[in-house]
This record gives C-alpha cells, sequence and structure tokens, in this order.
C-alpha cells in the first residue's frame, strides 16, 4: 500500500509542514482582558502542534476591526507580548503557526468599536448577521461607509499587524479575506455600493483586498503570506452577483503577488459545500502556489482530493476543537469525539484545553 500523501511533508512557501493537515482559524472569544490571549491559549494550541499547520483564530488589526466580545488582537504591545507566550510554546513542541488577521468591517456594534461609533463598511448598508456582544448574540449596528481618504489607514493597519505577527513569533499570516467581513464586504456587490476606484467593476470591488495583500506581502515576504476565501458562502450576509468571474480576477491577481497560499473555502461556511456550482479546480489552475482545500472535508474525501491533485492541504475546522490529536486519530482511523456547542465562544478551560487524546 503506498503512503497516504495527507501524512507527509509539505513546502508551504518559506514554512515546512510535517503533514497536510490544517487547523482552521477558530474564534473561541478567550481573549477576556484588553484583546490578549487568554491564559490557556498556548495550552489549547500547543495540544494541537501536530497539525502540519496551525492557523490561529481571526485576530483584529485595531479596535475598529473588531466585532465580537473577546477576540484577540494584534495592534498592542501586550497582545504581542500574549502571542509570543502561544508561538514559543508551540514551537518548542514541533509545530508551525501563522495568525489570521481580520477587521470585521459592518459585522460589528456600536459598542465594541471606538468612541461608540458604527462600524465601519464599504457602504452604509447593515449585515443581516449577529455578533456576540455582552454575552449573547445580537444583530450587527447600521455602518457608515469608509471615505475614500481613509482607505489607506485599512491598508497600513493590515501591514502593521503582519509586522506584529512576525514579531510575535508566528511563522506567517493568513488575511482574512472571506466569511462576509471587511475585504469580503467590498468584494461582493450587494455590500458595496461605491461609485469611486473601489466600487462597481470586478477590478474595483477587488481592489482594498489586493492591495492589502501586497502591502502584507511586502511587509513580512509572500512566501510567509497566504489569503481565505469564500467566493460563495452567504455567511453574515454578503454575495456577489457573479462570482466566478470575480474570483477568478482576484486569484489571478493574488497569483502575480507570489503569496504562498489561497485557503478556499468551498460551499457555506460550516455548511453545504454544494449550495451552488462553482469551478474550484478554475481557482487552483490559475494559482500556482499552495491550494489550502477547507469545508466539511474528512479523511475520505481528503485522501481523494489530494490524491487526485485537486488541493495540496486540507483544513478542519470544528473536528480539532474535540480532537487535539486531530492528525493521529486521522492516521489510526481512530473514532472522533463531538464538540460541545455550549463552550465554544466564551468561558474558561471547559470545551478549550479539556477534550483528551486518545490513549
Ligand atoms: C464564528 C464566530 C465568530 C467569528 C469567521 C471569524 O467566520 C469568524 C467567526 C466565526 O471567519
Amino acid at each position: 500500500m503506498t503512503q497516504n500523501a495527507l501524512f507527509t511533508s509539505y513546502t508551504l512557501g518559506d514554512i515546512t509542514l510535517a503533514n497536510r493537515i490544517v487547523m482552521a482559524p477558530l474564534t473561541r472569544n478567550r481573549a477576556a482582558k484588553d484583546c490578549v490571549p487568554g491564559p490557556h491559549a498556548a495550552e489549547y494550541y500547543t495540544q494541537r502542534a501536530s497539525a502540519g499547520l496551525l492557523i490561529a483564530e481571526a485576530t483584529q488589526i485595531s479596535q475598529q476591526g473588531q466585532g465580537y466580545q473577546d477576540t484577540p488582537g494584534i495592534y498592542s504591545e501586550a497582545q504581542i507580548a500574549g502571542w509570543r507566550l502561544v508561538t514559543d510554546s508551540v514551537h518548542a513542541a514541533g509545530g508551525k503557526i501563522i495568525l489570521q488577521i481580520w477587521h470585521v468591517g459592518r459585522v460589528s456594534h456600536v459598542d465594541l468599536q471606538p468612541g461608540g461609533l458604527p462600524p465601519v463598511a464599504p457602504s452604509a448598508i447593515r449585515a443581516e448577521a449577529m455578533v456576540f456582544v455582552h454575552n449573547r448574540f445580537v444583530p450587527t449596528s447600521k455602518p457608515r461607509a469608509l471615505e475614500l481618504a481613509e482607505l489607506p489607514g485599512i491598508v497600513s493597519d493590515f501591514r502593521k499587524a503582519a509586522a506584529n505577527a512576525i514579531s510575535a513569533g508566528f511563522d506567517g499570516v493568513e488575511i482574512h479575506g472571506a466569511n462576509g467581513y471587511l475585504l469580503d464586504q467590498f468584494v461582493k456587490d450587494d455590500a458595496n455600493t461605491r461609485t469611486d476606484a473601489y466600487g462597481g467593476s470586478i477590478k474595483n470591488r477587488a481592489r482594498l483586498m489586493l492591495e492589502v495583500a501586497a502591502a502584507v506581502a511586502d511587509e513580512i515576504g509572500a512566501g510567509r503570506t497566504g489569503i481565505r476565501l469564500s467566493p460563495v458562502s452567504p455567511l453574515n450576509g454578503t454575495a456577489a452577483s457573479d462570482p466566478q468571474a470575480q474570483f477568478d480576477y482576484i486569484v489571478g491577481e493574488l497569483d502575480k503577488l507570489g503569496l504562498a497560499f489561497i485557503h478556499v473555502i468551498e460551499g457555506s461556511t460550516a455548511g453545504p459545500r454544494d449550495v451552488t456550482t462553482f469551478d474550484y479546480g478554475a481557482l487552483r489552475q490559475a494559482f500556482s502556489n499552495t491550494y489550502i482545500a477547507n469545508n466539511g472535508y474528512d479523511l475520505k474525501l481528503a485522501t481523494e482530493r489530494v490524491a487526485a491533485d485537486r488541493a495540496d492541504l486540507f483544513a478542519f475546522g470544528r473536528a480539532f476543537i474535540a480532537n487535539p490529536d486531530l492528525v493521529a486519530r486521522l492516521k489510526s482511523g481512530a473514532p472522533l469525539a463531538e464538540i460541545d456547542p455550549e463552550t465554544l465562544y466564551g468561558g474558561g478551560a471547559k470545551g478549550y484545553t479539556d477534550y483528551p487524546t486518545t490513549a
């Protein structure tokens, strides 16, 4: 029997991975003090360090970029120091870890924003979505449209966040370009009705995402930079009228920047893979470097897809919460534990660092 390629090492840009299983970024809302990673974060990630790559949870680049309570940031010295404990511990265990850098745009609430002001967005259109504030899910606040003159500041906040992530010891960053957050809001035309150079055509709507990708790659190196995309996911109430043309263009441009990877949510985030037809093979073809596939993968589907060369790496999300030793379990065929939905968002060690490994 030939060895399953999933369990072989892989070179991702400048980073060498022990296997092709990736832990997807997972929001856990446990950075309760000043958005500094919580006391158990190093233990949580280190327990999962046998993944080929850990993508640490979505982390805001500024207070304006925050949309849920107790999510971590990467804009203060205390946050950088907090993340340093995590990366040192993961590296000591032989793991690799990158940080997902995030601006939520309109998926936020006035109570989380600087000065209690409205969240920012491409256009003043409220997101049909819920955010986690005051320990419960509530509807988003109505945003204000960003001024043209503010957009360079957003790009530079992403750039600084990437530099801070490297200072904190991360092996690289993933730009959050998915799931209806700021960069995806600019791309998707139901959230973006701007009439300037950042709205209208496919090219204009992609502009901010591509400027951010170029700035981050310039700051930390394209070999340490990737981006997450969700071409057809309806999460947080965003949709493009022509996602195939839109994302074929975006991925072609990202390829010119030489990014290390695209991380593609195929279908509806944490939902069905077949919400609509979309040719993910076209994105893979348009991109020379690594394709990380995500959404609803299990061992069987990932094994088929890696053998057929449809993707290079496979990101598992929820399975990693309840199965810290997911790679070993997939390899041995051990049964997978189920998550406790009550302890996903917020709280302490329970449902965070107390899931056991097998034997
Ligand atoms: C679940 C809850 C809050 C945020 C995403 C960052 O969907 C998230 C997220 C997920 O990408």
